[in-house]
């Protein structure tokens, strides 16, 4: 079975997709072997989850059974918001992008379906071991830069990568060819200096300490730490790709009030179902409330200090 690529990315731009592009189901040699050298080298820090599966990231008929195409979608989330005391990272600052993407690419892939009945396909977004930056820049959504993230020419970096991976053959779009050039400056504005040609060193990158890492961020990190209490976007604020982007259609990724009034001591305060409720449709949500109240003892500190 064929797809129309034509109409299929009509009809993701139709249905709210920001961009849609279409490539083949396995990923290229250079980017595995640079990711098993990223694993080897420890720079997954404490995700262990990354080690593994990576049989799947090679080869995606192991997710999806006949798996050929590819069909990567994003969704931008560049908001305008102003930083707050306690900084919460950009993707956050509204509904959790798992829910709001998922939900987007379930109703699209149903649309597929009832063109083409016959087709074998699976969602993703985030959650699956699936080389996502890799399958859209192959797919002609944008480069990848040397902060790690990928750069789409109409709405930068600030953006949310899913995808439809399916059994059909269609005609694909060729990869994007951009680069960085001689800038360097996410490299240098790193303040933990996490990026290098080798990627991004999670043990080091204050994103990664503030939202994944469960235990106690180390000192290292925890020196450099300002006022993030949760992420950091620093390397993508200060990337010229992201300069003069337009402003995200997607309100649901907007400041929500949840957000923007939260403070140490509501946090403190509230009870544990009582942080359930306010934060369920949130990213804060999977850090877990000790998690948060930890980042805010480190940065209020550093306020008083
Ligand atoms: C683990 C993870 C993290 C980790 C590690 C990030 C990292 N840079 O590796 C942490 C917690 C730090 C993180 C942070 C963020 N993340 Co994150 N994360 C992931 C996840 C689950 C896996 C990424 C991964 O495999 N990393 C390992 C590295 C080696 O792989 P990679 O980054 O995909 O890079 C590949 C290519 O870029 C290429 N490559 C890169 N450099 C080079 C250089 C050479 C020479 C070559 C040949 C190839 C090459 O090869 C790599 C692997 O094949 C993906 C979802 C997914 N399934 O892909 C989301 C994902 C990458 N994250 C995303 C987002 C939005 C973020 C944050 C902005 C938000 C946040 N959570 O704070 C920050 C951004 C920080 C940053 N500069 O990357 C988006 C990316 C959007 C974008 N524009 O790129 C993703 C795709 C989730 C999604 N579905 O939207 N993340
Ligand atoms: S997210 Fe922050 S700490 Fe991590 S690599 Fe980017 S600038 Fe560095
Ligand atoms: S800041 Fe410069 S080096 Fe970093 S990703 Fe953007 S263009 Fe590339």
């Amino acid at each position: 079975m064929k797809i129309n690529s034509k109409l299929v990315k009509k009809l993701a731009l139709e249905h709210g997709f920001d961009d849609c592009g279409i490539t083949n189901s396995l990923p290229p040699e250079k980017d595995v072997l640079f990711y098993e050298k990223w694993i080897s080298s420890g720079k997954n820090a404490g995700m262990d989850y990354l080690t593994r599966n990576i049989k799947i990231r090679k080869n995606p008929t192991l997710l999806v059974p006949e798996a050929k195409t590819v069909i990567s979608l994003i969704l931008s989330y560049n908001i305008n918001s102003a930083n707050q005391k306690y900084f919460i990272s950009k993707y956050a600052r509204g509904k959790d992008y798992h829910h709001v993407m998922k939900s987007k690419l379930k109703s699209f892939e149903q649309k597929l379906k009832n063109l083409y009945p016959d087709l074998n396909s699976r969602i993703f977004t985030d959650s699956a071991p699936v080389l996502e930056r890799v399958f859209a820049r192959e797919a002609g959504l944008g480069f990848i830069g040397k902060n790690t993230c990928l750069i789409h020419p109409k709405y930068g970096s600030f953006i949310f990568i899913g995808e439809i991976i399916c059994d059909a053959e269609a005609e694909y779009d060729q990869a994007t060819k951009g680069e960085c050039g001689d800038c360097n400056l996410c490299l240098t504005a790193c303040p933990v200096g996490a990026l290098s040609r080798f990627g991004l060193d999670a043990n080091k990158c204050i994103s990664y300490h503030t939202i994944e890492n469960p235990g106690e961020i180390p000192e290292y990190t925890a020196n450099k730490i300002k006022n993030q209490v949760f992420g950091c976007d620093i390397c993508q604020d200060v990337c010229p790709f992201n300069e003069n982007k337009p402003i995200s259609k997607h309100k649901e990724f907007y400041d929500s009030e949840t957000i923007k009034s939260l403070n140490p001591k509501k946090l403190e305060n509230m009870t544990n179902s009582q942080f359930k409720k306010h934060f369920i449709s949130t990213s804060l949500y999977r850090a877990g409330k000790r998690k948060l109240v930890e980042n805010f003892k480190l940065v209020e500190n550093k306020m008083t200090k």
